[in-house]
């Protein structure tokens, strides 16, 4: 009764946000995300009838105690349904860090959802395994799967048709990308909660899921096409109205410092120097750049020094989650 998994982080390119249903996590848009290689975690589950209670490790230290509290609700979903009442050991390592808008909750729920299904025996496809993954964190559905994904908003109540599914493998277009660390701090609002607030008090909140759908549609006629520049502007503009929608919620939501503002005023000016580079931002300060295949040596170059980066990650598309030995 016990398996490793690994999932791959996911940078989305047109942005989920908002729920239209928060205690079943549905979401109220779609979204279309890259998978990434060298970002994952690794996660073990084992159920184990020694233990008293769930245990959950973190990156080599006790999980806490808001952490663990939401990774054993969600075993429950596999609980309940392989018939097990034992406590459970989860061990999870991530490749960066935690917490600071680089999507751990996807990579964390999707390698979660994929060791808990099979230490309970669960023979369940890809298709479920996303729909219990986004359950955990609406990201994680996406991280079920390799490559360049689409989530779908889905119809039903019960979110079984709200789950990712692959729109290309990652050969298809191996396109490149940046992620410049301008702050390690946990941020001060979740994604969770910024979407609640955000849909509760944004005037523009229903603009924004009313345009969805055109963004969507844009976006995979770029990627058909393998149109670079499109699928950088879809980006910049999804990642802007986005973060422009979480600003309009009462209080205003900013996850930016001033080195995310700068960058952009940097990735900018290098398109103007004629380097293939546009930007997207998740709920957090990192700026993540969108290179072309065998364009991010060139961006890295440029920025790596600028001020405020502190560390800088270089990735490719990765694959899809999977069970892997110890
Ligand atoms: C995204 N983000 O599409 C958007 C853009 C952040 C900004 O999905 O509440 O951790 O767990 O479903 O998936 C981050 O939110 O939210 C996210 P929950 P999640 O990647």
């Amino acid at each position: 009764m016990t398996a490793t998994a690994i999932a791959h982080a996911n940078i989305a390119l047109i942005k989920y946000w908002g729920k239209r249903n928060v205690e079943r996590n549905l979401p109220a848009v779609g979204s279309i995300s890259l998978t990434l290689r060298e970002l994952y975690t690794r996660t073990s589950v084992t159920f184990r009838d020694d233990l008293d209670g769930d245990v959950m490790r973190l990156n080599g230290a006790a999980a806490d105690p808001r952490a663990l509290r939401r990774a054993s609700r969600f075993l429950d979903h596999f609980r309940s349904p392989a018939g097990i009442a034992s406590p459970a050991e989860i061990v999870s390592e991530n490749t960066f860090p935690t917490g600071a808008g680089l999507a751990s909750s996807a990579s964390g729920f999707a390698a979660l959802t994929v060791a808990a299904a099979a230490a309970a025996g669960l023979d369940y496809n890809p298709r479920k395994l996303s729909e219990l993954a986004r359950i955990g964190s609406g990201s994680a559905a996406r991280s079920l799967f390799g490559g360049i994904v689409e989530m779908h908003l889905g119809e039903d109540e019960d979110g079984a048709d709200s789950v990712a599914e692959p729109l290309y493998s990652e050969d298809y277009w191996p396109l490149e990308l940046l992620i410049l660390i301008t702050s390690e701090a946990a941020k001060d609002i979740g994604s969770t909660d910024g979407m609640t607030l955000t849909a509760a008090t944004s005037p523009y909140y229903s603009a924004w899921v009313n345009a969805q759908a055109h963004d969507l549609d844009a976006m995979r006629a770029a990627l058909a096409a393998r149109d670079f520049e499109k699928l950088g502007e879809l980006s910049e503009f999804s990642c802007l109205k986005m973060h422009a929608l979480a600003m309009s919620a009462d209080p205003g939501i900013l996850y930016w410092n001033e080195h995310t503002t700068a960058l952009i005023h940097e990735v900018r000016a290098l398109r103007k120097r004629g380097i293939a580079a546009y930007f997207t931002i998740d709920a957090g300060p990192q700026i993540k750049v969108i290179c072309p295949p065998g364009g991010s040596a060139a961006v890295e170059a440029a920025l790596k020094d600028a001020p405020g980066v502190r560390r800088v990650y270089r990735t490719g598309l990765g694959p899809d989650a999977r069970i892997v030995t110890p």
